[in-house]
């Protein structure tokens, strides 16, 4: 049987929420347990990536939630050594809102004789940082600047330059952990400019947050510290997103 993509696995999956796993903060012991918890959540996929990683094992991270997953594994990398042959995917991410060469297209030449030799099913993302109201990691280790909070048009005329160079998914990005999530009214506009699927992660620790992201037409958000800080508290977002 022809084994189905992940992104036509994803398109079904449409809207929904995409976990993220940060290795350096969730400890082996916990790996299977939290990983077969977010698969009973019903997840879209899972995304494993950090913007500095500090663990020194990628590989085995990825391996031991891969056999615990009947979702997706999709690589979500902070850098070109984020890579290895156990996830089922990998976001391309070009960090179009910065204008640092590395993240445009430095680490990408970087990495694509591994993503070849492992298989690795590419998704080109166009990843653009909105101001969150803090200085978060990604902004500092990327050396670029977010997008401003309440310039919408700025983040839209993003997107589209990311669709016209050929992207199949954008990513408005708040950063992991941010005070407050992409604005739900750059999110309207974005989704309203652009004919590919929106994805917007960071700072969502609510129902209320996370409701109105996708009201505003996300198709898919990432939940990344909430799970590991409450768990209850995810389920109870997945809970009322029915
Ligand atoms: C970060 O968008 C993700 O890249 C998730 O952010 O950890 O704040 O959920 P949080």
């Amino acid at each position: 049987m022809k084994k189905v993509s992940v992104q036509n696995r994803l398109k079904r999956s449409k809207p929904g929420v995409l976990a993220l796993f940060d290795p350096d903060r969730i400890p082996a012991p916990h790996i299977k347990k939290l990983t077969e918890f977010v698969c009973e959540q019903e997840v879209a996929a899972i995304l494993v990536g950090s913007s500095l990683l500090i663990s020194h094992n990628f590989d085995g991270f990825v391996a031991s939630v891969k056999k615990s997953a009947d979702k997706p594994i999709i690589l979500f990398p902070g850098c070109s050594h984020q890579i290895c042959s156990h996830a089922d995917a990998i976001f391309f991410l070009s960090l179009l809102s910065g204008r640092n060469p590395e993240f445009l297209i430095g680490e990408h030449v970087k990495s694509v004789f591994l993503i070849k030799e492992y298989d690795l099913e590419v998704i080109p993302v166009g990843y653009i940082l909105i101001e969150s109201g803090g200085f978060t990691a990604v902004e500092y280790m990327s050396n670029t600047r977010a997008i401003p909070r309440l310039k919408p048009e700025i983040a839209v005329a993003h997107a589209l330059a990311g669709t016209f160079l050929g992207m199949s998914h954008i990513y408005l990005e708040a950063g992991s952990g941010g005070s407050r999530p992409v604005p739900r009214n750059t999110v309207r506009h974005v989704k309203k400019a652009i004919d590919i699927p929106l994805i917007v992660g960071g700072g969502i620790k609510t129902a209320r947050d996370a409701k109105g992201i996708l009201e505003a037409g996300a198709d898919f958000i990432v939940l990344g510290s909430i799970i590991e800080k409450s768990p209850n508290q995810f389920k109870e977002i997945m809970r009322s997103l029915g």
